[in-house]
């Protein structure tokens, strides 16, 4: 018998359970009525849930920056570079150890590509023919996957599956030719839960061949998240952790060591952002704002169907495009919201002492240890703000960053938007000075009588 697409997709509405459904095809499967659906239309809609059509298409020439596209901007991190050859767009990825700072004072003997971690971007364009070599330089195997991309089966770059692996001191080759754009990822896909923990993740930007005049940004920013574990005062990270992660990174770094999204007012902005954090999906909020959610890794969105949003949920392997127009100048921040994952290292596992009456305690406790105890988080954890520990070596308090008001007890996944009236570059501008008038100070009292409040 013949199977029909008509056919299949009657069956799958017939699963449904659809009330739509009249009459008795020849097969004895109840046929739809005609003109409540339009074969030509279901076809379109899921033409696209696809793999990117036929793999022998012809390369356009490569594309090349601020001829075809405009860059995007990675916060601690840079665009790889590349050379054209032939006409190919070609690239180098070396895998290898890497001595990182997630931020002053916290570093740790990492795994990275092209010695950074999480912040080496490939950009490429649609339609464009990209060859990229990657060089193992660990003592262990690896191979790459592009996460989220079109390609040959073979390039898919998963050990065993797909290629054996790539030894040490081994040079693979992967190439095929774009057919889409987004935004994309590339990760180890050996030993994953080890290798990615160690950071081997990265993004892949793929700029549209014929970009859509409304779809145009000013600013477009590349943000990568990811998760990791490193005990306080070692410089190991522990790649067997599965639920506890203390250093929470864009990048590959945490506050205070993100750099600051720099944008001129009523710029439009755009933000990349990607999770390969192992276990923790992120909503990634943004103050004073809302923006709508343009693109996902599958598809740029509709622009009838993209939605608003002040916080966008990026899953482990997703990625999500938001875009805004900047029109209130000030520092926005912006970060996940999960509390824990806006600290740094110092949050976890502590004691529960809230409320605790604990000057008798800390005195019983010397008078057996010899002194040198000082237990703490009675108030919470602002009390490390302020005050003066001896902290171990390599290793971040939790609190106490620094800001334009007093210290802070931000850290982790998390950033700020500097969004300003006048810039003559893109360096960190510095604080915002606000408008007198403008900022939120303490209640005089004459004001609390005015205002009938029984402060
Ligand atoms: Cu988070």
């Amino acid at each position: 018998m013949k199977i029909t697409r008509r056919g299949l997709l009657t069956k799958g509405t017939t699963l449904a359970g659809a009330a739509a459904l009249v009459g008795t095809s020849a097969g004895n499967q109840p046929a739809m009525a005609s003109s409540l659906i339009d074969d030509d239309v279901v076809y379109k809609r899921w033409e696209k849930s696809y793999s990117g059509g036929p793999l022998d298409i012809k390369p356009l020439a490569p594309g090349l920056p601020g001829e075809h596209y405009r860059p995007v901007i990675v916060p601690n991190g840079e665009a790889m570079p590349f050379r054209i050859v032939n006409g190919v767009k070609v690239f180098h990825i070396t895998v290898g150890r890497v001595d990182h700072e997630f931020t002053p004072g916290l570093e740790a003997d990492m795994w990275g590509y092209n010695g950074r971690i999480n912040s080496s971007v490939i950009e490429a364009v649609e339609g464009e023919h990209i060859r990229i070599y990657v060089t193992n330089n660990l003592e262990v195997p690896t191979t790459i996957h592009w996460h989220g991309l079109f390609l040959p089966n073979g390039m898919d770059g998963v050990a065993g599956v797909t290629q054996p692996v790539i030894k040490p001191g081994q040079t693979f080759r992967y190439e095929w030719t774009l057919r889409q754009f987004g935004t994309f990822m590339y990760h180890a896909h050996y030993d994953t839960m080890t290798q990615e923990a160690m950071g081997l993740t990265g993004m892949f930007i793929v700029h549209p061949r014929h970009p859509d005049p409304d779809d145009q940004v000013d600013r477009d920013f590349v943000l990568l998240m990811n998760e990791y574990k490193l005990e306080v005062g070692t410089r190991k990270i522990d790649p067997n952790e599965m639920t506890d992660f203390n250093v929470l990174t864009l990048n590959g770094r945490s506050f205070p060591g993100t750099e600051p999204l720099v944008i001129k007012q009523n710029q439009r902005v755009r933000v990349r952002i990607g999770n390969l954090s192992a276990m923790d999906h992120h909503p990634f909020h943004i103050h004073g704002y809302r923006f709508k959610v343009t693109a996902t890794d599958g598809e740029r969105i509709p622009a009838s169907a993209q939605w608003p949003e002040t916080s966008v949920l990026v899953a482990v392997g997703q990625t999500r495009e938001i875009e805004f127009i900047a029109d209130a100048p000030g520092d926005w921040i912006a970060h996940c919201h999960m509390t824990h994952h806006t600290m740094t290292q110092m949050g976890h596992g502590l004691t529960n002492m809230i409320d605790m009456d604990i000057a008798g305690l800390t005195s019983q406790i010397n008078n057996v240890i010899g002194g040198g105890y000082m237990p703490m988080g009675e108030k919470g954890m602002y009390d490390m703000a302020f005050m003066q520990m001896d902290m171990p070596e390599n290793s971040r308090p939790m609190a106490g960053v620094p800001l334009q008001y007093g210290k802070g007890t931000m850290g982790g996944l998390f950033t700020i938007f500097k969004i300003r009236e006048k810039l003559s570059s893109y360096k960190d501008p510095g604080w915002y000075k606000h408008p007198a008038g403008t900022v939120a100070r303490i209640a005089e009292d004459a004001e609390l009588r005015a205002d009938g409040i029984k402060a």
